[in-house]
């Protein structure tokens, strides 16, 4: 496949790439900003547009069990292997337009700057129903379909309105029952994603992509204080036993480990008292704890750490501390072989790589259990994210796309990466 494209094809292509994601964003379940959780009514229209696109490409487009979005774009022959190139379609609440999105858009553009040329591969361009995990608290379903690892105990989860997955994929249109065929074939030969930072490091090296190494690991829990309900003006300070108090000093306990610890993030983002009122002492605390490292010793270790300091705070207050494990994600690799490739591609549309780790959760670590995987970072300006104000340069977008094409054509003339049996 030779690169016909210059580089104003590649600057128009991606000025196509952030207007359909600033569209997409406005397929949102709230009035005032950008949410669009697992199979909601806005992810219907997600799908009718991108489809819109993915058809336009003769690409053979189709949903599976779990919601992902698959657009098929055959190789030379029918029998040819195929890569996946993709990210997730869902978003936080008040989201930005990119996080996710830009990943499944640039792989439609990917495939529209082929302009119908052929690969000894296919691609198939795939955007996961769910990978944040707002709706039903767990993240990856999207992927996990695709390792298998979406299991009774997950379709059996209850969403705050008491609605479960298994029925949300009913609702849908969908059928629970065929989650098997989500699961990758034997055909795959590997799954990049494009996705943006989501921090300050490639802008503050001034380079427009990072080739990711490795993805931090990372524990979601819920933690549940309980007390004693009372009346705010009557009981004395010393006969209380205030559950959003101990809660409140555990995550201040949280915050301090996080930072007197290398390379350790904590973060608590969630909070709720019950009853809830001004004039209540609260009787129960819930607060989500949401902790990252490179290494999964010392994430385990400082996990440890805070589940120690929820007894002792509780325990010195005379109230109890539960925990639920909402995820346990191991540190992942990146594929070396792929990850080269993408270096190499770098170089060659123009920029200096730099190589680094993720310190988001991405899809790309849930596949790299079964199949080679990698990503591709682009800068994000101010390095916000998960917030309207996320954005990515125009100019960085089109090195992203020059980059992807140079990655294809390296992937289609290595004997290495056509020829490979697949792991899946
Ligand atoms: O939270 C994360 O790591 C990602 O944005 N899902
Ligand atoms: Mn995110
Ligand atoms: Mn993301």
């Amino acid at each position: 496949m030779k690169s016909v494209l210059t580089s104003s094809d590649f600057a128009r292509l991606a000025e196509e790439v952030i207007v359909r994601c600033e569209k997409l964003a406005t397929f949102s379940e709230d009035a005032g900003g950008t949410r669009r959780t697992f199979l909601s009514p806005p992810m219907r229209d997600c799908h009718r547009e991108v489809s819109s696109w993915m058809n336009a490409l003769g690409m053979t487009v189709s949903v599976d069990a779990v919601g992902n979005l698959r657009g098929f774009f055959a190789g030379t022959s029918p029998a040819a292997p195929r890569i996946l190139i993709g990210s997730h379609l869902d978003t936080v609440p008040n989201a930005g337009a990119f996080d996710g999105i830009l990943g499944v858009v640039l792989a439609v553009e990917l495939v529209e700057s082929l302009r119908g040329s052929k690969l000894p591969f296919s691609i198939e361009v795939i955007g996961f129903s769910e990978e944040e995990g707002v709706r039903f608290g767990v993240p990856f379903i999207g992927s996990r379909a695709l390792v298998g690892r979406v299991d009774e105990e997950l379709l059996g989860r209850n969403d705050a309105n008491g609605i479960s997955v298994r029925k949300a994929i009913q609702d849908f249109g969908l059928n629970p029952n065929e989650l098997s065929k989500a699961a990758l074939r034997d055909d795959v030969l590997g799954y990049v994603e494009f996705h943006i930072e989501q921090g300050p490091v490639l802008e503050s090296l001034g380079r427009p992509l990072g080739v990711v190494e490795a993805i931090v690991g990372q524990n979601r829990l819920e933690f549940t204080f309980a007390g004693q309900t009372n009346h705010a003006g009557t009981t004395p300070m010393n006969l209380r036993h205030d559950a959003l108090a101990a809660a409140a000093e555990w995550i201040v306990a949280v915050e301090s480990l996080a930072q007197r610890t290398t390379d350790l993030v904590a973060t608590v983002g969630f909070v709720e008292a019950k009853p809830g009122a001004t004039n209540v002492i609260a009787g129960e605390a819930r607060a989500t704890l949401d902790i990252r490292h490179a290494s999964d010793r010392a994430r385990t270790e400082a996990l440890d750490e805070l589940i120690r300091q929820a007894e002792a705070i509780s325990s010195r207050r005379a109230v109890t501390a539960k925990w639920r494990t909402l995820l346990a994600q191991n540190a992942v690799a990146m594929d070396p072989f792929l990850t080269d490739q993408i270096e190499h591609a770098v170089q060659k549309a123009g920029c200096e790589p730099h190589r680094m780790a993720s310190g988001a959760g991405h899809d790309a670590m849930i596949l790299a259990e079964k199949i080679p995987a990698a990503m591709i970072f682009l800068r994000t300006p101010g390095g916000i994210s998960h917030d309207p104000a996320e954005s990515v340069h125009l100019e960085d977008v089109a090195k992203a796309l020059e980059c992807g094409q140079h990655l294809l054509t390296q992937l289609a003339a290595s004997q290495e990466f056509s020829g490979r049996t697949c792991r899946a």
